[in-house]
């Protein structure tokens, strides 16, 4: 805020000493400084908090899935990360998704995971709100709409590129949270209210807050998740 309200103040400072200097095109150096200002202005909002500055311009965040505490005790009790990545300003959001303690058995059905409203856990996972919906429009097109997950061997180990979340600007998915239900996202096709707000994806078995990391367990997941999906395309080479 203070941030805006010295930019703010400079723009008009700069305005007015334009004005009184009209021998070198005044109104187009107005115009530069502005726009100068403005940039800086957009650069300072939209530009998130870079540990170290070390990245290059690759913003990095981590979600520490955590039980909800309102979940019963022999339903499955998940943890692990979400991790995000995204090139500043206009790359797409990547994202790694690392869980455990799903049922051992391969035949369960798809588990949905959505980015919520909110970061707040007080109440389990309960008190996270409904999907992110910053543009008011029907699941599964909100930003966090990641669809449905199925867990091998009780885990989850998926990354996903090109996704719609951003984690830049005034839609940024900071401080919200990642939820994971206990059953399938009907994908706004249940023919009802709930399906087009939620996908009727049932209990909230465990959630996270998302925030901002360095690159370590990025680096450190990613290789695990995408060695095994080379080791899938070589056995697909094979056969
Ligand atoms: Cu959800
Ligand atoms: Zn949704």
């Amino acid at each position: 805020m203070l941030l805006l309200l010295s930019l703010v103040t400079g723009l008009a400072l700069s305005a007015s000493g334009v004005t009184t200097d009209k021998e070198n095109d005044p109104s187009q150096e107005l115009f530069q400084d502005m726009q100068k200002k403005v940039n800086d202005l957009w650069q300072n909002l939209l530009y998130p908090v870079m540990p170290g500055n070390e990245n290059n311009g690759m913003i990095y965040a981590t979600c520490e899935m955590k039980p909800s505490s309102k979940i019963d005790a022999d339903k499955p009790q998940v943890t692990g990360q979400v991790l995000f990545r995204q090139y500043y300003s206009s790359g797409r959001l990547e994202a790694i998704f690392y869980l455990d303690g799903f049922p051992l058995d391969n035949n369960q059905s798809g588990r949905a995971i959505h980015i919520h409203e909110l970061g707040d856990l007080s109440k389990g996972c309960d008190a996270t709100g409904g999907h992110y919906n910053p543009f008011s429009v029907n699941h599964p097109r909100h930003p966090g709409d990641f669809g449905n997950f199925f867990p091998k061997e009780g885990k989850i180990r998926k990354y996903k590129p090109n996704l719609f979340a951003t984690m830049f600007g005034p839609y940024s998915i900071m401080g919200r949270s990642v939820v994971i239900h206990e059953q399938e996202d009907d994908m706004g096709k249940g023919n009802n209210k709930a399906s087009l707000e939620n996908g009727n994806a049932g209990k909230r078995l465990a959630c996270c807050v998302i925030g901002v990391c360095n690159k370590n367990l990025w680096e450190e997941k990613l290789s695990e998740v995408t060695d095994k999906k080379k080791r899938g395309l070589n056995k697909r080479a094979q056969n």
